[in-house]
Formats: structure tokens, C-alpha cells, sequence
């Protein structure tokens, strides 16, 4: 019933939310009335892996004219997950705009925002969120499958049926390319894995205990990783983001059919990030750079000019932002914020540190230079220097001229972690011994039960 209540009060003219009208960049002019927004959300795409975003390997034609203009952050990130399955807190944050870990804010969702600015709505592809009722606001809502195809097909339809009668939001969240990937064959036949090099921070296994280390995405390549098992899993990986991106390109093509291209915004992300053999991961259930919760995130289209940020960001910003870039009132008491004043050059930064978080057992903080991994079942804690170091090879937290920045790092994580609601401690009383092998975890099963996603 509160739902409901808030939902009605957002429809109603009474709903004074804090408009906050973006100014269109000068170099190009505004089109009439609201633009589609398109959301294209692939599942586990790493930071990088794009061809646009200057990946050396994996082919993305489609999305790499789409997006050649458009406006890329480098540094977008989840801000963490209550569960081995990322995916599920990842999209929950994106509808909700507010922490996973903060409970008692009833604000509207996304969903609720775009119906009550008049837009015509569909989700097709993993849902994926908790609680499930946040996929009731959506004009449709349908999961078209495990392939991408499938999900295309619906959203090509629901354009079909209501191009040019009300603005339209087109959500476009296939599963790849997550493991199990579902590409066709002649994707497969794109990359040789002896082609495919060792990521430069690869390890057989991961140094320590970070908390998850044999969970089911652990799982999916045996102990020790190597060269051969490595690159195998890149390449079926990559013929899946490829996959991704020729559907993508039917969705963009059934736009131009309707008349509606230059009247769309595109954003390209990933619902979370993964590891594929770096600091001896494969899995997506940890704090690094290559790991679980950087993602990519690239804004284009309408009223979009061509650049890029190394702001901090969160990807549950888009719910702000393409309010924002669309003229639609942002409701007020969200966690993530507009990144529009970056995006429009009006600002450098929204914000000037940004914290990550997984289970009890991570917490991460990183400002524009300096990040700290704090691990406290284990009592130990990592300092990278990301501007000489990003693949966080080298861990300074050992060195006697570390203590200031440990000590600084370590304030600011134990007041920002608040700020988001964190309730779990950066100490623990009886730490665990930090060795760990996959013989002692042998016979062990996935801990957490639902883990896959
Ligand atoms: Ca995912």
C-alpha cells in the first residue's frame, strides 16, 4: 500500500520533486519533446571490454559506432553486493537509486519516475532484483530467455508498437556474457584462445583468503589457473560480448526504422565486473580494479558530446542522471547522484571519494590516486597506488611510509561505509589465518547457496 501510495503521489501534480533542468550542451541543439532513453546493461562486462573503450582484442562493431561519440566513465563502479550473485544488489540499486545496504528509504523507482514522466517502458532479459515487485511499474516486463536474440526481438516489437505515440525506455538486459554464454557459433570461431595473452596481473592462485575464494565462479576454472585455461574462458567470453553487440545493433536498427534514432539516448553498461584470471580470480565476488564491482558505463545520443571522465561514480547514478539529460524530475532522497554537471563539463567531479563493498568479508576506498582493501576476517589490509600501479600489482601497505595514508584511508572508509548504511565492522575479534589452498577447500561446496548470478 506505501507503494502504491508513493506511486500515485508521484503522478499527482503535487509531486514538486527537485527538478533539476540540465542545460543542452551548446554544440547541439535540442530536439523536440523527451527523448527515448535505451538502456543497454550486459551481464558481467568488464571495465573494458569494448572496442570503443580501446580493448586490443574483443570485436564490438555495432556498439563501437553507436558510442563513438559518446561520453565514457572510466571510473564507474557497483558499490558491492550482500551476495556471491552481484548481479541481483547491482540491478536492485540501478531501480532503486538508493545503497543495498541501507533499509527504511521508500523513494520511487526508476520504473515509477519514467511511467509518471510519460514514457512507454519495457524490460526484457534477467530481472534479477530484490524485492520483485520493482518490475511492476514497467509497461512490460518480460524475459525473452537465456539469449540475447530473444530479448532483442521483444524490445524490436514493443518499438514496432509504440514508436513516435509516447516517448519510449527500452531496457535491454540479456544474460551475456555470463557464463553459460549462449553466442552462435560463428562468434566462437572469432577468438583463438592462442591468440588471447595472460592478463599482466595474473596469478596462479589468489595470494591469501579474501573470504570467497572457492565459490561457484571460483569454481569455473580448476587450481592452479594457467595460460591455456585462462585464455580459453577469454575467449568464450569475448565471442559473447560480441554476440551482445550485434544484438544490441538490431535494437539501434529497428530505432532508425521507426524515425526515433536521433531522438534517443543510448547508455551502455554492465551489471557488474569479473575477473578472468587476474590476481588468480575468475570470479566476480571481490574489490580489485579487474574484479567485481568496475563496470563500464558510456553515455550517447541525443544531446550527448563526445569526451570522457575519470570521475568516481556509481553505476546506480544512471537513474539520476538520465533524469537529469531528459528533463525529468529527480526524486529526492536517492543515494546515487547526477552525473550530468560531469557528463555536460559544468564539473569535475560528483564525488571525491567513492567506497566498495562485498559481503562482511571487503571493503574498499579509493579516491582519484590511493586505494585501500580492507579485508577484516583476516586482519589485513591492502594500499595500491593506482596512478603508477592500476592493475594493483604492488601492495604498499607493508612499507613504514604507508602508515599516514593507511591511517587516512582507514578513517575515511570507516565514515563513508556509514554514510551508505554499512553496518559490518572494519575489525573482527578472532581473525582468521589468511593461507588458504584449494586442497584444505577441496570437496568444499559453493557456501551461499544461489551464487550463479
Ligand atoms: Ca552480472
Amino acid at each position: 500500500m506505501k507503494y502504491l501510495a508513493l506511486a500515485l503521489l508521484l503522478l499527482s501534480p503535487l509531486a514538486a520533486l527537485s527538478a533539476a533542468e540540465a542545460p543542452q550542451p551548446a554544440s547541439k541543439p535540442a530536439a523536440p519533446g523527451k527523448p527515448n532513453i535505451v538502456f543497454l546493461l550486459a551481464d558481467d562486462l568488464r571495465a573494458d571490454c569494448l572496442g570503443v573503450l580501446g580493448h586490443p582484442i574483443v570485436k564490438t562493431p555495432q556498439l563501437d559506432k553507436l558510442l563513438a561519440d559518446g561520453y565514457i566513465f572510466r571510473n564507474a563502479y557497483v558499490l558491492g553486493a550482500n551476495s556471491g550473485a552481484v548481479c541481483m544488489p547491482s540491478r536492485t540499486m540501478i531501480l532503486t537509486g538508493q545503497s543495498y545496504l541501507r533499509t527504511g528509504r521508500d523513494t520511487p523507482t526508476l520504473a515509477q519516475t519514467i511511467k509518471a514522466a510519460g514514457y512507454a517502458s519495457i524490460r526484457s532479459g534477467k530481472f534479477d532484483n530484490n524485492p520483485n515487485r520493482l518490475d511492476q511499474p514497467f509497461d512490460q516486463h518480460v524475459d525473452g530467455g537465456p539469449s540475447a536474440d530473444g530479448n532483442a526481438n521483444n524490445i524490436i516489437a514493443f518499438i514496432k508498437k509504440h514508436a513516435g505515440k509516447q516517448p519510449l525506455f527500452l531496457y535491454f538486459a540479456p544474460h551475456e556474457p555470463h557464463d553459460p554464454q549462449h553466442a552462435t557459433a560463428p562468434f566462437y570461431q572469432m577468438y583463438k584462445p592462442a591468440d588471447i595473452p595472460l592478463p599482466v596481473n595474473f596469478l596462479p592462485y589468489h595470494p591469501f583468503n579474501n573470504g570467497e575464494m572457492t565459490i561457484r565462479d571460483e569454481q569455473t576454472l580448476p587450481w592452479p589457473r594457467t595460460k591455456e585455461n585462462v585464455a580459453g574462458k577469454l575467449a568464450r567470453y569475448y565471442a559473447s560480448v560480441s554476440y551482445f553487440d550485434q544484438q544490441a545493433g538490431r535494437i539501434v536498427e529497428a530505432l532508425k526504422q521507426a524515425g526515433q534514432f536521433d531522438n534517443t539516448i543510448f547508455i551502455m553498461a554492465g551489471d557488474n565486473g569479473l575477473s578472468l584470471g587476474e590476481h588468480g580470480l575468475i570470479g566476480k565476488q571481490n574489490l580489485y580494479e579487474f574484479g567485481g564491482m568496475h563496470v563500464p558505463l558510456i553515455f550517447a545520443g541525443r544531446g550527448i558530446t563526445k569526451g570522457e571522465t575519470k570521475a568516481l561514480t556509481y553505476l546506480y547514478d544512471v537513474y539520476p542522471t538520465m533524469c537529469e539529460l531528459a528533463s525529468i524530475p529527480v526524486p529526492p532522497g536517492l543515494d546515487a547522484k547526477s552525473a550530468a554537471p560531469v557528463l555536460q563539463g559544468r564539473q569535475p567531479n560528483v564525488r571525491a571519494s567513492l567506497f566498495t563493498a562485498y559481503q562482511d568479508c571487503q571493503r574498499a576506498i579509493r579516491d582519484d590516486r590511493w586505494k585501500l582493501i580492507r579485508y577484516p576476517h583476516i586482519d589485513k589490509t591492502q594500499l595500491f597506488d593506482l596512478q603508477t600501479d592500476p592493475h594493483e600489482m604492488t601492495d604498499l601497505a607493508g612499507k613504514p611510509e604507508s602508515a599516514d595514508k593507511i591511517k587516512e584511508l582507514t578513517e575515511l572508509l570507516e565514515k563513508t561505509r556509514k554514510d551508505y548504511g554499512d553496518t559490518a565492522p572494519l575489525h573482527v575479534a578472532n581473525p582468521q589465518n589468511p593461507a588458504w589452498s584449494p586442497e584444505q577447500a577441496s570437496g568444499a561446496k559453493p557456501k551461499k547457496g544461489k551464487t550463479k548470478k
